[in-house]
């Protein structure tokens, strides 16, 4: 009582209600004549919680409760359910089909704004700074966030220019970040003038930590080293959707007049290849919710897309998580579990967490909801009772469980693309990486940015280029296709038609190639390059670049990741180049120019 004399009455409420939900150990210790300030501060981080929380703690603590129960029992989250293959929409690059999907993207992108999940530390990678800082590649060393934020301009220009050039559109950018991410990430942004975005374009949007727990009663636990705090762990990336309304920059967005929101995650460097075409799916099939998803690996740690029917009748096409895709077929007459079919991969999807959904039915179901979507807990118990926690677990959420609480009646589909084009992550450090089983894909610092090399060779020999075979290399253990280090700005092309429009004529490029081009407005033509090639020019100069370009180029070394006096950010990829000699040119004036050596 002595103490809560000095509250206000919004911290005797707060008090109160933790004493109702059963948490009267949280004060046990309240009457040692501790700091007062402490006690201040617990208060404040308290109302904190509460309010950062769709229904408050009370709601939290009640949730908790049930999970936990149903956690002990032993209760199938997906009883009643049975799993089947869903189809969905299936696309070959550079087809008819794929073509006109991506030209249908680009015309809606003006009314798009993008949401970067990016709160997560990575700790399966590892890596001690902010994972949107990491290079993309090394061959630029342009790095994520960069890259994004350069693919969202171009998008917005190609946009603009296809609605006639006369449109204003700014494509908004929202950052989700986190305590672990947050001033890093704006450290970022305004050491490098936002990457050209205009710093109104971007909003960050900081998910706060949830409330650790105990025990199956759900007692708050107190952080070991202050008692006088609650110990809190991160929510998930689910946060996103409650925190796009609480925040009310879902309103902004629907109030003026835009149409979609595209989610991405902080390390796919293939991403913004496949936003064109699923855009132009979403928007022609009129899908509430598009989720973008790649052949998968059996065991891939990325979740499945399954049709799950009840027995009721009810159902929906949803992600089922990579932990829990097994025990779900194992329990619905899959004895084998997750296991790849004849075709070598999973027959369900990858989810690879890039979500498209409409604004207008997703601001109306969040304010049903308040953003709060399906929880899970997973705690590790200390035995087989399950009776106690070896360490304090916390509620969790993802963003992909959004369609769970929808009705039946929403369009909720999804989007296949080939994984070469789509998706590159960058999760796993070297030393799980170099233990995935043999033909699925390490998610790894190497892996990503060898894909970005491999997939632009690709697209570059479906548009008639001659691109060499890859070399198999093996880098940090880890087995992987070399292709020649071909690299472009997105606002050279986003597009299967923009790359084609800008290579003519005989064009080829040996394995040992590296090239560069850091321009809208480069065409090749006639180009036999066996070396290094580096092309930048301002926007408003226009380079044809041809003839035969030879030189010593870029080799590739093996480096170690275990090497400390190799900086982090490269020893984790195991390869580093060493830039012998290349033709590097940079039009820094409009004008027409020719680049032949
Ligand atoms: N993230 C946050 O912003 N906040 C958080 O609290 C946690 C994460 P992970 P995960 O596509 O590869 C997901 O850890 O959760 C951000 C899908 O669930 O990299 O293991 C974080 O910064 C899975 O179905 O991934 O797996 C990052 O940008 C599959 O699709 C993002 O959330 C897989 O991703 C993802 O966090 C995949």
């Amino acid at each position: 009582q002595k103490n809560l004399s000095v509250l206000s009455i919004e911290q005797v409420e707060l008090a109160k209600m933790l004493l109702e939900m059963g948490q009267t150990h949280l004060f046990q210790h309240w009457s040692e004549p501790d700091d007062d300030d402490e006690k201040r501060a617990f208060f404040d981080q308290t109302a904190k919680l509460n309010s950062s929380y769709p229904g408050g703690l009370s709601a939290y603590i009640n949730t908790a409760r049930e999970l936990l129960a149903d956690s002990k029992t032993g209760k199938n989250p997906y009883d009643g359910f049975s799993p089947s293959v869903p189809s969905g929409e299936v696309l070959t690059y550079g087809d008819d089909t794929f073509v006109q999907f991506e030209e249908a993207g680009i015309k809606e992108a003006r009314k798009a704004a993008f949401v970067l999940v990016a709160g997560g530390l990575g700790e399966r990678l590892g890596y001690n700074g902010i994972k949107v800082a990491l290079p993309r590649e090394t061959t630029t060393g342009t790095c994520f966030l960069q890259h994004y934020i350069e693919s969202i301009l171009a998008l917005q220009e190609a946009s603009c220019s296809l609605a006639g050039g006369d449109c204003q559109a700014e494509i908004p950018l929202a950052i989700m970040t986190s305590d672990d991410t947050h001033l890093r990430t704006l450290e970022l942004l305004e050491k490098n003038s936002f990457f050209g975005m205009k710093p109104t374009q971007v909003k960050l949007l900081k998910q706060e930590k949830v409330a650790c727990l105990d025990d199956n009663e759900a007692h708050l636990a107190l952080d070991p080293l202050n008692k006088y705090k609650i110990q809190t762990k991160p929510h998930g990336h689910g946060d996103v959707h409650s925190l796009l309304y609480s925040s009310g920059l879902l309103k902004v967005w629907h109030d003026a007049g835009l149409r979609w929101v595209l989610f991405f995650q902080d390390t796919n460097g293939l991403l913004f290849k496949a936003i064109p075409a699923a855009l132009g799916v979403s928007a022609t099939k009129q899908y509430h919710v598009n989720s973008l998803a790649v052949p998968r690996k059996a065991k891939e740690a990325i979740g499945g897309i399954t049709k799950l029917t009840h027995k009721d009748g009810r159902t929906m096409v949803i992600n089922v998580e990579y932990n829990q895709l097994d025990p779900l077929l194992r329990a619905s007459g899959y004895p084998d579990g997750d296991v790849n079919s004849e075709t070598g991969y999973s027959p369900f999807p990858g989810n690879i967490n890039q979500l498209i959904f409409e604004i207008g039915p997703y601001l109306e179901e969040l304010t049903k909801t308040g953003g709060a979507i399906k929880e899970f807990v997973n705690p590790k118990y200390k035995d087989a009772t399950k009776t106690a926690f070896k360490s304090s677990t916390r509620l969790e959420c993802m963003m992909q469980d959004y369609p769970k609480t929808l009705p039946p009646s929403a369009r909720v589909g999804f989007t296949v693309m080939d994984a070469w084009l789509a998706y590159a992550p960058v999760k796993n450090n070297p030393e799980d990486a170099a233990k995935v089983p043999k033909g699925n894909p390490y998610h790894s610092a190497t892996s990503g940015e060898m894909a970005i090399y491999r997939s632009h060779s690709l697209i570059l020999r479906k548009a008639g280029v001659k691109v060499d075979d890859p070399v198999i290399q093996v880098f940090n253990g880890q087995e992987v296709e070399v292709w020649s280090r071909v690299v472009w700005k997105p606002k050279w092309a986003l597009t299967f038609s923009e790359v084609k429009s800008k290579v003519s004529g005989n064009c080829s490029i040996s394995q040992r190639s590296t090239m560069a081009i850091k321009g809208s407005n480069i065409a090749l033509e006639d180009l036999s390059l066996d070396g290094a090639l580096i092309v930048e020019a301002v926007d408003g100069a226009e380079v044809k670049v041809g003839g035969s370009v030879q030189n010593k180029g870029w080799s590739i070394e093996n480096v170690d990741y275990k090497d400390t006096s190799i900086p982090e950010e490269i020893r984790i990829r195991g390869f580093r180049f060493n830039k012998v000699e290349q033709l590097e040119r940079t039009y820094t004036e409009p004008g027409k120019y020719s680049l032949t050596p």
